[in-house]
């Protein structure tokens, strides 16, 4: 442990390079992670975490970089997430970033990408834990980009205080995002390519669509034009976060999902670690392979299975 303890001192003293190295073990490793969550927990709990999403290429990148940057120079400490669904590898995403990110980059900012896998506490569990790592390291605001494809919605939805969702005109139809699931976890839309065609006619069927939605809460939310690429749009786009904070700070719904963050934090830990204790020695594989037969030729069902398994225990 006398590396990790090293490293979180360092880290304790702003060092930006244990904070990586602390985030990697974080990533990689359930064990380190347990002990250097554990380690720092005591500092989390004052960042700010805003979530961007919508599909692949609508240029959220371009406006993660506008919005950190501008965040960055009215004086917030900022940093940022970017998970890439894409890749099993952290390199490609990390040069694509990167790039998008000159501005970020420029002014110091410290960016993350992180590859989301498929393992056992994958995408959600380890961006929450990485997030939970930059709050303790003293960023006000963490950015978290990631590409809404239909699945990662809940995700990214636990893992952010204020979700962005962000459109473009030629995703074509409002339909479309919808049906992935965005529409009901935006707190804010962005429409972004708004220099591009059919700009207009899209954000009238968006807030057509808006008006039909019968939600209950009482935040209603905004719809922002941007042209990330010219910065357009993005001091609108702030405007509508802040006034977004103060709502969830007001309603005291800021500390309902914290509270519900750490909630979620222990139940998926308890999880990893009973079935690790469990069910990954072969003995209870062993047995599993023999209920599954058991339930196939017709003598059990998975559910008796189930009480039988769980009495074992
Ligand atoms: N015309 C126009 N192009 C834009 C705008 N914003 C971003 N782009 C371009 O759209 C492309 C994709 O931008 P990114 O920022 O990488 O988009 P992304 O959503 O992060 O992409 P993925 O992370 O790969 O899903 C780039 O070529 C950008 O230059 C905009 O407002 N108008
Ligand atoms: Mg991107």
């Amino acid at each position: 442990m006398s590396r990790i303890e090293d490293l979180l001192e360092n880290f304790s003293r702003g060092n930006v390079r244990s904070l990586s190295r602390l985030i990697s073990l974080v990533e990689n490793d359930p064990e380190s992670r347990d002990y250097i969550l554990s380690k720092i927990f005591k500092n989390v709990g004052t960042g700010y975490r805003i979530g961007i999403t919508g599909p692949p290429g609508a240029g959220k990148s371009t406006l993660v970089d506008n919005l950190a940057s501008k965040l960055h120079d009215l004086g917030k400490r900022v940093s940022i997430i970017a998970v890439d669904p894409s890749s099993p590898f952290t390199g490609g995403a990390l040069l694509g970033d990167r790039y998008r990110m000159y501005e970020s980059m420029k002014r110091g900012i410290f960016i993350r990408s992180l590859a989301s896998r498929g393992s056992l506490g994958g995408l959600s569990e380890s961006t929450v834990a990485v997030a939970d790592l930059l709050d303790a390291f003293g960023s006000e605001i963490i950015i978290i980009e990631t590409v809404g494809v239909g699945q990662s919605e809940l995700d990214i939805m636990n893992a952010s205080d204020t979700v962005v969702v962000t459109l473009v005109p030629e995703s074509g139809d409002s339909i479309q995002a919808m049906k992935a699931g965005l529409m009901e976890i935006a707190d804010i839309f962005v429409i972004n390519k708004f220099d591009r065609e059919g700009a207009k006619k899209f954000e009238m069927e968006l807030r057509t669509v808006l008006s039909m939605s019968n939600s209950k809460k009482d935040w209603k939310p905004p719809v922002i034009r941007t042209v990330a690429t010219r910065g357009e749009g993005i001091d609108e786009l702030i405007e509508a976060i802040f006034r977004h904070y103060e709502y969830l700070k007001e309603k005291g719904i800021l500390a309902r999902k914290r509270r519900e963050r750490i909630k979620r934090e222990i139940t998926e830990s308890i999880k990893e670690k009973l079935w690790n204790k469990y069910f990954m020695s072969s003995r209870w594989r062993d047995l599993i392979d023999r209920c599954v037969d058991n339930v196939i030729s017709g003598k059990e069902t998975p559910f008796s299975v189930v009480d039988k398994i769980l009495k074992e225990i």
